[in-house]
This record gives structure tokens, C-alpha cells and sequence, in this order.
């Protein structure tokens, strides 16, 4: 059985040195290893951003794909081949900015593959604007006075579209990232983790300390019940999606593999898709 340190490969990030990303990449393997996964089991598939570099971190399957186009990408490939276990990643412009259509409907959609957002409330490869996830009043170059827009919750719009699976947790607590990614992979139907992930080069005000004094871990909340979908609503509206933890899981719904007609057990990939030889010639006699 292979352990976390198969995970890895001879590639040195080049985040920059406190990058929450890190942590990520970290749980990301343990996670694997800890599911009992074997590195060709694993596929990783990124968008762009300093977090879409995580595909090219990992020793699995991985593609380094297009800003905003994980999801689509990682979703055609655990259609065509069901045997992978599928992690998507990017950041939180990738996911929650031009992404956001493909997070809602891959959401609704309900594939099982785990969509890992490195949440860092700034565009940290583009060198500090501002996300979606950035606070009001958030100053960066593309705003100097201050950001006006409101500041998008997208566990709650995640929980409004139909999640089965909704998770947060924190770079810094290893232990239950690891954990929530182990639930993600083992959960039947599309899991959402949003990570806060520090970028300690542009965002000056969401920093570990920051992180650190608003977290609210749910272990600490009283008759938390996650099978609640009203309840993980309002928490997350109490607190300003603070909360991190297992947020919300629906045990019931079958993901759209087992759900949708005609998917043959045979995963596509291992399928023999050659024409035959009278099949190609009846095509070409249609055109001629
Ligand atoms: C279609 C397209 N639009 C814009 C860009 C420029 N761009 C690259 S990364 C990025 C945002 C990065 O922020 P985020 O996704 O949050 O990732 P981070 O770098 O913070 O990890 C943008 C706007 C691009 N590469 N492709
Ligand atoms: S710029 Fe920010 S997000 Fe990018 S590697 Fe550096 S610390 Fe991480």
C-alpha cells in the first residue's frame, strides 16, 4: 500500500516560502495514502493560479488545465474512466469567479470528484486583486479605495444549488484537512472543501493570525448536526461562513453516475472505441 511519501515527486513548488498552499498539497497526499490509493489511481486536475500549480506537485494523474476549467475537465474525466478517484483544485478566482458557473452546475450535477479551493480571498498569481471572496473595503491595486462589491458566500450558494458534500478547514490544521479530504474522496457524489490558504505575499489583512482569531471549528458547537441542511444554512449565515468542519453531507443521494441511463459498468476509457472497418466505409459513402 503506498504511503504519503509516494505522493510526492521531485518538483519543488515555487510558491513563495508560508504559501498556504503547501499545507494543501500535504493533505492532498496524506489523504490519498490514507484512503488506501495507489498514485495511478489518482488523477488531479487544476485550473491556473499559484494554486492551479498543485496538479504538477502531486506524483498521480495530473493536468494543469484552464482558468476557471477544472471542474469541466475533471468531470469528463471521471466520466470517461469512473475508476479514478478524481481531485479538481484551483483558487478561489478559478472556482468562485470565472469558474463559478461551472462550480454551481458541477454542484447540481452531483459527479463524484472532490473540488479542493485554495481560498486565499485574493488573485495571488496575477499579483493582488481582488476575488469574489475578497471583504468589503478590501484595498488592492485593481482597488485602491477600497472594494465596493459584496463579498460572495459560496457555501451557501453550494448549499442552495444542492450540495451533498460542503466542507471548510484552515492551512494551518493539517489534522482536519487531511481528514475532510479523506471524507471528500470516500463520499459518493461531488464534495466541496474550501480551504482558507493564506497568501502571505498580497493579502495583508487575511493572514494566519487573522484566520486564527475568526475560525469557528463546528467541533466546538454544540449539537452540530451535518446532516441538517437548515442548520448548516444559518450557521453559515450566523457567521459569516467562519465555520470550518464538516459542514453539510447528504448520505443519501446517489451521484449522477449511478443515477444517469445508459452509463455502461465498463468505464469508457476501457472500452474499445475503434470503428469497424464497414461502420467507417458506411460513413464515408454518406459524405461522397
Ligand atoms: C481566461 C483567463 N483569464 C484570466 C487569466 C489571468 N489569470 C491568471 S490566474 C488569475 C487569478 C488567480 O487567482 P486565483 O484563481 O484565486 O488563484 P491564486 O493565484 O490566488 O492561487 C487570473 C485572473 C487567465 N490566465 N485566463
Ligand atoms: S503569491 Fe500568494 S498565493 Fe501565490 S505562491 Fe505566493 S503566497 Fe502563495
Amino acid at each position: 500500500m503506498a504511503t504519503f511519501k509516494e505522493f510526492r515527486n521531485n518538483i519543488k513548488p515555487n510558491w513563495c516560502p508560508g504559501c498556504g498552499d503547501f499545507s494543501i498539497q500535504a493533505a492532498i497526499q496524506r489523504a490519498a495514502a490514507a484512503v488506501g490509493l495507489e498514485p495511478e489511481n489518482l488523477a488531479v486536475i487544476s485550473g491556473i493560479g499559484c494554486s492551479g500549480r498543485i496538479s504538477g506537485y502531486i506524483n498521480a494523474y495530473g493536468l494543469h488545465g484552464i482558468h476557471g476549467r477544472a471542474l469541466p475537465i475533471a468531470q469528463g474525466v471521471k466520466l470517461a474512466n469512473r475508476d479514478l478517484t478524481v481531485i479538481a483544485s484551483g483558487g478561489d478566482g478559478d472556482g468562485f469567479a470565472i469558474g463559478m458557473g461551472h462550480t454551481v452546475h458541477a454542484i447540481r450535477r452531483n459527479i463524484n470528484i472532490t473540488y479542493i479551493v485554495m481560498d486565499n480571498q485574493i488573485y495571488g498569481l496575477t499579483k493582488g486583486q481582488t476575488s469574489p471572496r475578497s471583504g468589503e473595503g478590501f484595498k488592492t491595486k485593481s482597488t485602491p479605495e477600497g472594494s465596493v462589491e459584496s463579498t460572495l458566500s459560496p457555501l451557501e450558494i453550494a448549499l442552495a444549488s444542492g450540495a451533498t458534500f460542503v466542507a471548510q478547514s484552515f492551512s494551518s490544521d493539517l489534522k482536519q484537512l487531511t481528514s475532510l479530504i479523506e471524507q471528500g474522496i470516500q463520499h459518493e457524489g461531488f464534495s466541496l472543501i474550501n480551504v482558507f490558504s493564506p497568501c502571505v505575499t498580497f493579502n495583508k489583512v487575511n493572514t494566519y493570525d487573522w484566520f486564527k482569531e475568526n475560525i469557528i471549528n463546528l467541533e466546538t458547537v454544540p449539537d452540530y448536526d451535518p446532516s441538517n441542511r437548515a442548520m448548516a444554512m444559518s450557521k453559515l449565515m450566523e457567521t459569516g461562513s467562519m465555520i470550518t468542519g464538516l459542514i453539510y453531507q447528504n448520505k443519501e443521494k446517489k451521484s449522477y453516475e449511478n443515477m444517469v441511463h445508459g452509463f455502461k459498468e465498463e468505464p469508457l476509457a476501457h472500452q474499445s472505441l475503434a470503428l469497424q472497418k464497414s461502420e467507417f466505409d458506411n460513413l464515408v459513402a454518406e459524405f461522397v
